[in-house]
């Protein structure tokens, strides 16, 4: 019996990890150690292991850019249609081993690393762990970040930038504790700052109606400052963007404070305005109706759609086609995913930006919006749905409130125009709920404001038509789709399992890698007694204990 293999080395031996040219091993070494002395200003005397992998994670990054570059370029050239995931979670965990998958970088950085007298999976557990969902929601948008970049489409996850993410759990005298996840304690090597895209936001304030249309007076601003990071595509050099905004307070902030003496208050009152990317919410199916969340969830909607828009006036079709009128277009170029309820005010306030900026009629507006957004259910539990108290709406956002008040107008004046004298469907169909207090239904103004809706299963998209929204699948039944959940193999069976990815490619190549279903293939291997003996042995395995008969051999 030969010496086990450890993972490392197994992993050495996989082609679909990248082959480690000399070459590319000995770049990765110049580039690390001028990152260790330039970046971290260490030498290998004092520098820490967490040290080390920062070195690991700019060099692998290096690689990322030139790239990232020349995607966005060739974005701004082609002008396709692009996609915009808009969610409050991105549950993304860790980049530097999916980076290294995806740029095929894996095996020469294990070589280089190795080379170096360091241990690339130590230096992988330092990274922390980008934990800004709380479970299948943020993780989806993740998957779907990193599927729509392998596929080549031109698509931009939109979120925030939360400074504590989701809480680590310890276990304390046998009780759960929940410990704050300082994840950028340390520094973030793989978001790039870009204060130049700094966007305002308003809340609060009161609508002045001129002749010239609403306006929204006296408002409290925030801005939003953009992080971006790079999504690269697996092996096919697309890297997209993920732009997570964080608050910050203007530079004026409470100055009036400031007028009568109390400067160091007006300092210290910034953190108010901060704290609406502080902290994610740690709920999972549970509508709390809490203001500092609205606040979240129109943060990152206002900054979004300011720079959507920004994009698609200097887009080449946008507002410079000159046979088109402005906006026309629009849903030609842009598509805004709602990923559940939560950036739900993308409808109004896209319909506000049209109406009372760009000075467009309402149905014209209105045409553009539902044709632009589409809207993904993740929860048919009534607890999880959202219904906000008209009254918070009236305070923080109050033109937001006068248009889904007109929104739902309209809509009721169809259904009542549909059904006669129903009284009982246009309370059922409504947008607002009456009652103590009266609340807005944000599922109902997603299904209303879209062109699209859809469950996360097919079972699920079945409960979506036939119970929770079944009166508006009754007028439009074009409208409901099924988009089952998926998940990216590359981290979740390459990365997780590489063991079990060795045996399967073994037998069907490594085209499972882009496309799931090629799994289909392995029917025929069904009464293959070593594949399946193969299959049972990685199953028991856990990292490196493992047969001499189950190295690979796969082809390079
Ligand atoms: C990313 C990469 C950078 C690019 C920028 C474009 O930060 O190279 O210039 O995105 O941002 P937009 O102008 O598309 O917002």
């Amino acid at each position: 019996m030969a010496t086990p293999l450890t993972d490392s080395e197994r992993r050495k031996q996989i082609s679909v990890r990248g082959i480690a040219g000399l070459g590319d091993v000995a770049e990765i070494k110049k580039s690390f150690n001028r990152h260790l002395h330039f970046t971290l200003v260490k030498d290998r005397n004092v520098a820490t292991p967490r040290d080390y992998y920062f070195a690991l994670a700019h060099t692998v990054r290096d690689h990322l850019v030139g790239r990232w570059i020349r995607t966005q370029q060739y974005y701004y050239e082609k002008d396709p249609k692009r996609i915009h995931y808009l969610s409050l979670e991105f549950y993304m965990g860790r980049t530097l081993q999916n980076t290294m998958i995806n740029l095929g970088l894996q095996n020469a950085c294990d070589e280089a690393i190795y080379q170096l007298g360091l241990d690339l999976e130590e230096l992988e557990d330092i990274e922390e762990d980008a934990g800004l969902g709380n479970g299948g929601l943020g993780r989806l948008a993740a998957c779907f970040l990193d599927s729509m970049a392998s596929l080549g489409l031109a698509a931009y996850g939109y979120g925030i930038r939360y400074e504590f993410g989701i809480f680590n759990q310890k276990i304390s005298n046998g009780w759960q504790v929940e410990e704050a996840d300082d994840w950028l304690r340390y520094g973030n090597p793989w978001e790039k700052a870009r204060p130049e895209y700094m966007l305002p936001v308003h809340f609060y304030g009161r609508v002045e109606h001129t002749a010239q249309g609403a306006k929204w007076l006296d408002t409290q601003i925030v801005l939003a400052m953009p992080y971006d990071t790079p999504v690269p595509g697996y092996k096919n050099n697309t890297v997209n963007t993920m732009r997570l905004w964080s608050a910050k307070a203007p530079n004026d902030f409470n100055l009036q404070e400031f007028n009568v003496g109390d400067y160091i208050q007006a300092v210290l009152d910034r953190n108010l305005a901060e704290n609406i990317s502080r902290v994610l919410y740690p709920n999972d199916n549970f509508f709390e109706g809490k203001e500092l969340r609205l606040k979240q969830e129109y943060f990152v909607v206002a900054a979004t759609l300011q720079d959507i828009i920004r994009r698609f006036k200097s887009s080449k079709f946008g507002c410079r086609d000159p046979v088109r009128t402005s906006f026309e277009t629009f849903p030609e170029k842009v598509a805004i995913q709602l990923n559940d309820t939560h950036p739900a005010l993308a409808i109004p306030e896209l319909m506000r930006i049209l109406l009372d900026v760009e000075k467009l009629a309402w149905e014209k507006a209105w045409d553009v919006t539902v044709q632009t957004c589409a809207y993904t259910n993740h929860t048919v539990l009534p607890e999880a749905l959202e219904r906000w108290s008209v009254h918070m709406f009236e305070k923080l956002l109050p033109r937001h409130l006068e248009i889904i008040y007109e929104i739902n107008r309209r809509h009721l004046d169809r259904i009542s125009a549909m059904y006669p004298g129903d009284g009982d469907r246009l309370r059922r169909m409504s947008l607002i709920e009456e009652g103590d207090p009266k609340r807005i239904n944000m599922a109902h103004l997603c299904v209303v404001g879209s062109h699209a809706v859809n469950g996360v299963a097919r079972i699920h998209s079945e409960i979506v038509k036939n119970t929770v929204f079944k009166d508006f699948y009754d007028i439009e039944p074009e409208k409901f789709q099924n988009k089952t959940n998926g998940i990216t193999p590359r981290r979740w069976l390459l990365l997780c399992n590489p063991g079990l990815a060795d045996v399967i490619a073994e037998k069907i190549g490594e085209e499972f890698l882009t496309d799931l279903y090629q799994l289909k293939k392995l029917l025929n291997f069904i009464d293959d007694d070593t594949f399946i003996r193969d299959l049972a042995k990685v199953k028991q395995v856990r990292f490196c204990e493992i047969d001499e008969n189950l190295v690979c051999r796969f082809s390079s």
